[in-house]
């Protein structure tokens, strides 16, 4: 058997029905045998690093294995950024690059390059995948697939990659007698896990203001429905980090909402006031606890459950002590809790909650300047809440970054099975619509939805052409405000509004008419600029089976509020409130810089 019909027979086994790729010279033979394979299609995209991110959606919306598959060189380079978003967000991808023949490798000569597009891939992409190997002999094409297949999923997921020489790939070899591989047994003890759920029992039954937070480590691999019965038979208010805001239908009794730099304020006054933090799947980001680490929910006790152990220790010395640290992967975790829980009875913590519903009342989404008059947009807020409710349950978002995730995952009301993904970690601009793409090849629902930035649409306008080709029902909310509206901000904080690069007048250079391109492309197009309801163009949208690209003119002065501003708690977002305001909020004492304890901070990006 040809080794390239065993990388398509081995993919297809394991229920992988699409890879996502861009031929060369180097991968010929891999695009040929994936092609062939009747229960797998290769898909051509218009760049590599659009491949990466449609693998890594592909992932994300299938539980399944992302592939993409590349040349060598400048093909295999180009992967990287969409590899990043795999490793930091834990999804299985596997990169399959092709590289040169082994007879024209480099090796140990102090050269930089001896075969034509030769790049040392596996150097390159060491510290952004789980396992990268480049294969060295015909015969370990099983071993190392088996190896790759098992690392990309066992304990944290995330990417691994493969480099396949040109002539192993054109290799005959007899698959009976190939090596295998054999992972080693697992040794995670399931008795000290239930002692440790006891002893978290315990601290949660005396805690007075606990709260749960539940993050994006929920996702890969998906638990909900386990997740689901535990939050309820717990009973504690549970707030969510971005990646985690669709774990809750909006409507769930116990669903607080998310927090942090960019989140409401209703969210961070309750993790600020709590006194038990109990974090699931979720690293704490520096998004989440603000840039003084110190001042993050400073009188809880902190529990954390993650399998990663490095992420629980990071906080050591910083300013964040992880009082409570389990380790073991959610499933598991909630595996062992759910039979504890069956005859736990929820304290209750009516006035806890109450107060918390006190904040939610108090502390709507802040409001945006109005457009100017006579500029036909419509208030971000205002449309997300309105797509909220046109979406059906189910209904499946990519979301790509700056401002138009922002106002998603603040505003969105997410209904029963609705899932919501970005490159939360990575967050570079132009993932959303391939991981779209990637996501409707394996699950074509008409109301599958891509939202993006003009800036970030640009980084990937090509792939719009993809979407026509394979008339994927993708419905592409373009959120135009005719700018990167989040470093518009960003350079109003820090550098007195002086803007370089951030629209057309300091420098981008934009389609005056997006739609018009999306045409040229083979979309059809919808405008939403206020001039028709809403609703009634969204349902109009979403009534339509194929693809279909929308135009929202978006407030070009709407902001990102509430913020944090580096150096403060997250309690004191900007607009500020008043100190008495702030003072007769806070169940703990607000935070004064004088708390700032002599511990290391992490220092604070003002934007992604
Ligand atoms: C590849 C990449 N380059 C730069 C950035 C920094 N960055 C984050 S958001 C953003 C602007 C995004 O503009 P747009 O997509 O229009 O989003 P808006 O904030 O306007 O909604 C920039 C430059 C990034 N995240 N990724
Ligand atoms: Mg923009």
């Amino acid at each position: 058997m040809k080794l390239t019909d065993y990388i398509a027979n081995f993919l297809a086994e394991r229920g992988v029905t699409h890879a996502f790729g861009m031929s060369g010279g180097a991968a010929v033979h891999m695009f040929d045998s994936i092609d062939r394979h009747p229960r797998m299609h290769i898909i051509s995209m218009t760049h590599e690093q659009c491949a990466a991110m449609a693998a890594d959606g592909y992932a994300r919306a299938s539980g399944r294995l992302g592939v993409a598959v590349t040349t060598s060189g400048p093909g295999a380079t180009n992967l990287l950024t969409g590899t990043c978003c795999s490793y930091y967000d834990s999804v299985p991808t596997l990169m399959l690059t092709g590289q040169v023949a082994t007879h024209r490798l480099k090796g140990d000569r102090k050269v930089r390059q001896v075969g034509f597009q030769e790049t040392d891939v596996v150097a390159i992409f060491s510290p952004v995948t789980k396992y990268a190997v480049q294969l060295s002999t015909a015969e370990d094409i099983r071993y190392q697939l088996e190896k790759a297949y098992h690392i990309a999923f066992e304990g944290r997921p995330g990417p691994v990659l493969i480099d396949v020489p040109d002539d192993l790939q054109r290799a005959e070899i007899e698959p009976t007698e190939l090596r295998g591989f054999i992972p080693l047994p697992c040794v995670d003890s399931l008795a000290v896990l239930a002692g440790q759920i006891g002893e978290l029992l315990k601290k949660i039954r005396a805690a007075e203001r606990p709260v749960l937070v539940l993050g994006g480590g929920l996702k890969t691999p998906v638990v909900w429905s386990i997740l689901q019965e535990c939050v309820d038979r717990l009973g504690i208010p549970v707030l969510l980090s971005w990646a985690a805001i669709d774990l809750l239908e909006s409507d769930h009794p116990l669903r607080v909402g998310p927090f942090g730099v960019y989140g409401p304020r209703a969210g961070n006054f309750t993790v600020q006031n709590a006194d038990l933090v109990i974090a699931l799947g979720t690293r704490l980001s520096q998004n989440l606890t603000g840039g003084i680490l110190c001042s993050f929910a400073r009188t809880a006790t902190i529990a954390m459950v993650d399998t990663d152990e490095h992420e629980m220790s990071k906080f050591d010395g910083c300013g964040i002590e992880i009082k409570v640290r389990i380790k073991a992967r959610l499933g598991e975790f909630l595996a062992a809790l759910k039979p504890q829980l069956a005859t736990w009875e929820a304290p209750g913590w009516s006035g806890w909650k109450a107060q918390i519903q006190h904040w939610q009342q108090a502390f709507p989404p802040d409001a945006s300047p109005c457009a100017s008059a006579g500029q036909a947009c419509v208030d971000a807020y205002d449309f997300v809440r309105k797509l909220s409710g046109v979406l059906p349950e189910n209904a499946l978002l990519f979301v790509d970054t700056g401002g138009n995730l922002t106002w998603t995952c603040n505003g969105l009301v997410p209904k029963r099975g609705q899932r919501i993904h970005s490159a939360w970690n990575n967050t570079p601009m132009g993932y959303a619509l391939p991981a779209a793409i990637g996501a409707a090849l394996f699950d074509p629902r008409p109301s599958l939805t891509c939202i993006t930035g003009d800036g970030g649409l640009m980084l990937c306008l090509a792939e719009l052409a993809t979407v026509a080709k394979h008339r994927l029902p993708v419905k592409i909310l373009l959120f135009n405000n005719h700018s990167h509206g989040i470093q518009k901000q960003t350079l109003e904080t820090w550098l007195n509004g002086r803007y370089v690069g951030v629209d057309p007048a300091s420098g981008l250079a934009f389609p005056t008419h997006f739609s018009r391109v999306a045409e040229a492309l083979g979309l059809l197009t919808y405008t939403i600029d206020g001039q028709k309801p809403i609703a009634a163009v969204l349902a109009e949208v979403y009534a339509q089976p194929g693809p279909v690209f929308v135009n929202v003119e978006i407030n070009p002065d709407q902001k990102l509020y509430p913020v944090l501003k580096f150096g403060s708690a997250l309690e004191n977002q900007s607009p500020l409130l008043s100190a008495t305001r702030v003072q007769d909020e806070m169940i703990v004492k607000p935070f004064s810089q004088a708390d700032r304890a002599p511990v290391a901070t992490q220092q604070a990006t003002p934007g992604w």
